[in-house]
């Protein structure tokens, strides 16, 4: 018999760290019963069948919306927290004013307070993971145990999951420590706390996305940041987008936008009928890992392996692929369903919400029937878009950084950055408008460089000389460009369509013009046919207005002086650069 001998060991004997490791967080929580997580279909369907069972989940229209459920969360419980996230290094400068900041033996010491009798009558789920294709060497282990069926359901679309990652673990021995309850899903007794030093994860009291699926934000961006500026790569809040010309060159793309901001929906876009030959492949929506290559290049991997998504505003004109890609196989939260027991959501365009996110009869007195950050989990694979190359172990080599955040005024559509030390101030220039990705005011522009205030797991001031020195290994660096979809006018419309029009400034991203903050183009350097746009809407798009960047860079200049001696002074020469170009102006 030509069976492998490795499917008869049992998960708990593979790996004697783990097995440790789950034994002594089993006898702080007390559970009454341990699951270790093979990853199999069968598993999956046991664990969807017993939270539908129970209540936590429902089925949605089986002929519609074939394999797709709903789970609604505590009301108090729909997005990250990241006044109650903390980077627990030994010293404070370390974590840096972008992170709060605690002391690790405090940390560790509330955290056993609150996980101490948690799991009580509670099965413990012990999650082996791997981000990233599970032969590539650029992929990293991780260890979940939580005592959420939801987030195992999740872990297993967003991650590989089960056996394969635990055998990768055993041979390796390595693995980062994620340990997470829901608690009582108190705000109150909430807490997401990192150890890169140790890295291990520990997370209290909450259920839903970054806050609980460890493997994403707290395991893929604030410890791998850790990991990645100790060896020498880079681990970012990007997208990662291949671009078919109709030469039939190919080029990939890596894009940085804050929460909410455009992600998903850059890397799954449809060209538009006016640009016959081009052709998108998605490598990943959210998160790029990304290593200096022996060619000079720098080659980036997806760690995941599914998509955590906005719901609201998919509808079949701003993203098709996206609205085909949820029909089935999708488990959606917090979304409002219909009386035929659809999913629903704002923007969607048909149908009509009877039930609320919140279960309640809608009422719009109420707000709105989905709540703006319900979102879709799904794989990858289900993608019309999705990229072969997804799976390649070397990944694929990055022609272009984009970085963009969402201001109504300021930022154009799109400039280039003049170098790499320029491209790396005009990363950390990031500012965007909050969301409703993190608990908190929304619409608030703030400070967000490279997209990562909340996700570096270090003191930015450090991150900012890794990126300035990763710049100066490269023989051939990235191009670096910003972007703005989301320009209003005076009454507060668009001013650029966005979504497959994108598609347009990302060709034109092959040449640039000069102009003082970087190169801008000039209208007529836009591939424009078949856009439905207002000659004054796109000279307004291209140009800057030097008073308010005279400001900007003053306000950038403030920002700057939080991180002291830390800065890297060639972030300062470069501001310096940058004004001084605007004097001329
Ligand atoms: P996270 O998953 O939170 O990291 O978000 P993301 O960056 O992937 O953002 P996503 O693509 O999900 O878009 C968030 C919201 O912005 C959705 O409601 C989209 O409909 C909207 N959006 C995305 N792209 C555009 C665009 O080009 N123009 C406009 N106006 N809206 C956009
Ligand atoms: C984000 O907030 O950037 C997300 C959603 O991608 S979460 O997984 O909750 O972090
Ligand atoms: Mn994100």
């Amino acid at each position: 018999m030509a069976t492998a001998p490795h499917e008869f060991i049992a998960l708990p004997r593979l790996s004697r760290a783990v097995y440790d490791w789950v034994e002594s967080v089993r006898q702080l929580t007390q559970p009454a019963a341990v699951h270790w997580c093979e990853g199999s279909t069968a598993e999956l369907r046991e664990i969807t069948a017993s939270l539908v069972q129970s209540g936590e989940l429902s089925a949605l229209n089986a002929q519609s919306f074939p394999g797709c459920h709903l789970a609604r969360s505590a009301p108090n419980d729909v997005a990250r927290v990241e006044h109650l996230t903390f980077v627990c290094t030994k010293s404070k400068e370390d974590a840096g004013p972008n992170n709060n900041w605690m002391a690790p033996d405090e940390a560790k010491a509330k955290l056993r307070g609150l996980f101490k009798d948690c799991m009580r009558g509670r099965t413990l789920y012990v999650v082996p993971y791997c981000m990233g294709p599970i032969d590539s060497p650029l992929s990293r282990c991780g260890v979940e145990i939580t005592d959420s069926a939801y987030v195992v359901l999740n872990m297993s679309i967003m991650t590989r999951m089960g056996r394969a990652a635990l055998e990768r673990i055993a041979r390796t021995g390595h693995f980062v420590k994620g340990v997470h309850s829901i608690g009582e899903l108190d705000p109150d007794r909430r807490f997401i706390m990192h150890y890169p030093e140790e890295l291990s994860i520990e997370s209290f009291g909450s259920g839903y996305g970054g806050n609980a699926l460890l493997g994403k934000k707290c395991h893929a961006l604030r410890i791998a940041s850790w990991q990645a500026r100790t060896e020498g790569w880079l681990a970012e809040h990007m997208l990662i987008v291949g671009l078919q010309n109709p030469k039939g060159e190919t080029h990939y793309i890596a894009a940085a936008f804050p929460s909410a901001c455009g992600k998903t929906n850059l890397a799954m876009l449809i060209p538009p009928e006016s640009m016959p030959g081009w052709k998108v492949f998605t490598v990943g929506d959210d998160i790029a890992w990304m290593h200096p290559g022996p060619d000079g290049r720098l080659w980036a991997i997806n760690p995941e392996a599914g998509y955590f998504g906005v719901v609201p505003g998919t509808n079949a004109e701003t993203n098709r692929n996206a609205y085909e890609m949820i029909r089935r196989d999708t488990l959606f939260t917090n979304v409002a369903v219909t009386a035929d027991n659809q999913p629903w959501w704002e923007g969607l365009k048909s149908g009509t919400p009877v039930t609320d996110w919140q279960g309640r009869p809608f009422d719009p007195s109420n707000g709105p029937a989905a709540h703006p950050n319900s979102r879709f989990t799904v794989s990858a694979r289900r993608n019309p878009s999705y990229s072969p190359h997804s799976e390649s172990p070397a990944g694929v080599p990055i022609s272009a950084f984009v970085f963009g955040g969402r201001r109504r005024e300021v930022a154009p559509l799109v400039y280039e950055a003049r170098d790499w030390a320029h491209g790396v101030l005009v990363g950390a220039s990031v500012a965007s408008e909050t969301t409703a990705a993190a608990t908190g005011k929304v619409g608030v522009v703030r400070r967000d460089p490279m997209a990562m205030k909340p996700f570096c797991g270090y003191n930015f001031a450090d991150y900012w000389q890794h990126w300035l020195d990763i710049g100066a290994k490269l023989k051939r660096p990235p191009r670096i460009f910003h972007v703005n979809w989301f320009r209003r006018d005076a009454q507060g419309k668009f001013l650029w369509p966005g979504f497959g029009d994108n598609l347009r400034v990302l060709a034109w991203m092959l040449g640039a013009v000069d102009a003082p903050i970087g190169g801008l183009p000039r209208p007529e350097d836009l591939h424009t046919q078949g856009l439905d746009i207002r000659p004054d809407a796109l000279r307004e798009l291209t140009s800057i207005d030097a008073a308010m960047w005279r400001n900007e860079v003053g306000e950038m200049r403030s920002y700057l002086s939080q991180y002291g001696a830390r800065l890297p002074a060639a972030l300062t020469r470069e501001l310096d650069k940058t004004e001084e170009r605007l004097k001329k102006d």
